[in-house]
């Protein structure tokens, strides 16, 4: 089960959402993030996809086997994929951010929209369909996008596996990560009013700093964020949870 806090009291709950591909350092900086959010006294939840909640955590079982895509390839791995969102959603994060949490996700729907629709070619039509029902209308406040080089995420992501053997995604060719990182940066380009794309080739301090400035400039609206990171952009504060929209930043 995935590592949660809830530790103090939040105004307003914000949805956050971190994707990039393989060894980008999303878990890494996730709870770097937690940490400085509940440091500014903000009441924080960490959770993932696939899985965060108890239903979900034993589909992403079967995802990471590779039986989804053995029986129905990226089709049926888009509605394993969406069965564990549709729980996750209902039962942790939408009950989260009610309660007026920080909720910080692990992957998200990006993740499906690269994974099974970029790569694995499943319809824009049925990964529609599956957002409707798994989400409806909710979106994450902000999208943090990890941005390395393949080689070196390749690189990490084999340091930290060790000798265990490589999952189902962890297998791919070199050739389907590029076409990741690619997929993600037209992601960010598209959508710069949810997404902010992070260069994550750095020391895991340097990239939670760059992380620290788009959120307070993008979710906090303290000016400082603004005046150390030379930003462009103003902050939106006060947007509904799950409804931010901020202008477009790449750190
Ligand atoms: N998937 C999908 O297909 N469709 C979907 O809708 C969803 C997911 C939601 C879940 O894998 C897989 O499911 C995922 C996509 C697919 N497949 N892949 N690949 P997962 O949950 O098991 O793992 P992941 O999300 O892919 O995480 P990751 O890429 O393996 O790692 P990461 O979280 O980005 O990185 P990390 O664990 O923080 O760091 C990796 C190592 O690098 C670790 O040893 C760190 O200490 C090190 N690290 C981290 N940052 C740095 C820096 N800055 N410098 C040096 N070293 C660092």
């Amino acid at each position: 089960m995935v590592e949660q806090t809830e530790q103090t009291i939040s105004p307003i709950g914000r949805f956050i959402t971190f994707e990039g591909g393989e060894g980008a350092g999303k878990s890494t900086q996730i709870k770097l993030l937690a940490q400085r959010l509940e440091k500014a006294g903000l009441q924080t939840l960490v959770t993932r996809e696939p899985g965060g909640s108890p239903g979900a955590e034993v589909i992403r079982h079967l995802l990471l086997s590779g039986i989804g895509h053995l029986i129905g390839g990226a089709q049926a791995e888009a509605l394993l994929f969406a069965a564990a969102r549709d729980d996750h959603v209902r039962t942790l994060i939408e009950p989260a951010l009610a309660r007026g949490v920080w909720v910080l996700c692990d992957r998200f729907y990006d993740s499906t929209r690269v994974y099974q629709g970029k790569l694995g070619d499943v319809s824009p039509a049925l990964l529609n369909a599956l957002q409707d029902v798994t989400i409806g209308t909710m979106q994450p406040d902000l999208t943090i996008i990890l941005d390395v080089p393949v080689e070196i995420g390749l690189k990490r992501a084999a340091v930290r596996r060790g000798t265990a053997a490589p999952d189902r995604f962890e297998g791919e060719t070199t050739d389907f990560h590029r076409k990741l990182r690619d997929a993600y940066r037209q992601i960010a380009t598209a959508e710069p009013g949810r997404c902010v794309l992070i260069d994550a080739d750095a020391e895991p301090k340097l990239v939670a700093d760059r992380i620290w400035l788009a959120v307070q400039d993008r979710l906090l609206g303290w000016p400082q964020a603004k005046v150390k990171a030379g930003a462009k952009t103003a902050a939106k504060a006060g947007a509904k949870p799950g409804k931010a929209k901020a202008k477009a930043k790449t750190a």
